[in-house]
């Protein structure tokens, strides 16, 4: 007898993509719309995550998207603060069998989504990351300090790590659901976007890159602060060499 292990029958990847907000509106409304128009079949659902400061502005056109779209639209009200805090819930109440881990504001560019579901249906991936540092990728609008220190930061992690992988900071990836459920989270502030690849890899998941160019946005501010970058290296220095057993949540007995 063959074993029905999930319920896809139709071969559809059944995506979640996840969408934190905080002060966008038409930046939104665009990702929400080219998501729709180019996942078609593989979309399972549109994750809106709102905090307690998401903008009145962000709210009404969240709303508007939410009565056009329908049941396929969740909005989900954080309860952990700031920004990792927003992406452990969503990776908690995602009900797809992958998940896209992106933002609102135009800097994860929608139109780049054909590029990671045709990568993800080679089969062999539980990772598909974009990188600005691949041939073909790159930064529009940003600053020339943080361009060094990204390449810096890259260039040692990626010795450290022994891996391949050329961005390890560019939070726009299409993940295999199973290989974040047994994680242990840390981060409640953007370095979870380093610790939700880092982990994994750590723990032996597959990953492979897709070039990407990230654009800077043309609508509010980034809600990270300068200063916070260096948290990124306490995670990543951290996640290297604690024992890989203690990345992972306990088991229940
Ligand atoms: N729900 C929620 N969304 C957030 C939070 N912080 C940032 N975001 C959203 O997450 C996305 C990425 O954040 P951003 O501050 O632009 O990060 P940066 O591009 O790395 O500087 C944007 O769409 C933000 O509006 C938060 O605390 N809660
Ligand atoms: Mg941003």
């Amino acid at each position: 007898m063959v074993m029905e292990t999930n319920n896809r029958t139709d071969g559809s990847l059944r995506i979640s993509f996840i969408l934190p907000v905080l002060n966008e509106t038409y930046s939104l409304r665009q990702t929400v719309d080219t998501i729709f128009e180019l996942a078609r079949a593989d979309l399972h659902e549109a994750l809106i995550i709102t905090a307690e400061r998401t903008t009145p502005e962000s709210l009404v056109v969240v709303e508007t998207i939410k009565k056009e779209y329908g049941a396929r639209v969740r909005v989900h009200k954080q309860t952990l603060p700031f920004l990792g805090g927003a992406m452990q819930e969503a990776f908690e109440i995602a009900s797809g069998e992958h998940v896209m881990l992106m933002a609102s504001d135009l800097e994860t560019d929608p139109a780049m989504i054909p590029a990671f579901i045709d990568k993800v249906r080679e089969g062999c991936w539980d990772i598909v990351a974009a990188s600005r540092w691949l041939k073909g990728g790159g930064f529009e609008g940003y600053s020339k300090t943080k361009l060094i220190l990204n390449y810096l930061f890259q260039k040692i992690f990626r010795i450290l790590y022994r891996t391949t992988v050329t961005d390890l900071t560019y939070a726009y990836r299409l993940y295999r659901k199973s290989v974040l459920e047994p994680m242990r989270w840390e981060e409640l502030k953007h370095p979870f976007l380093l610790e939700c690849l880092l982990k994994p890899l750590r723990c032996g998941a597959r990953i492979t890159e897709i070039p990407c160019t990230w654009r800077a946005r043309t609508e509010g501010t980034s809600a990270g602060v300068f200063i916070g970058t260096f948290a990124y290296l306490r995670i990543a220095l951290k996640t290297r060499f604690v024992p890989a057993g203690r990345l992972r949540k306990k088991k229940r007995q």
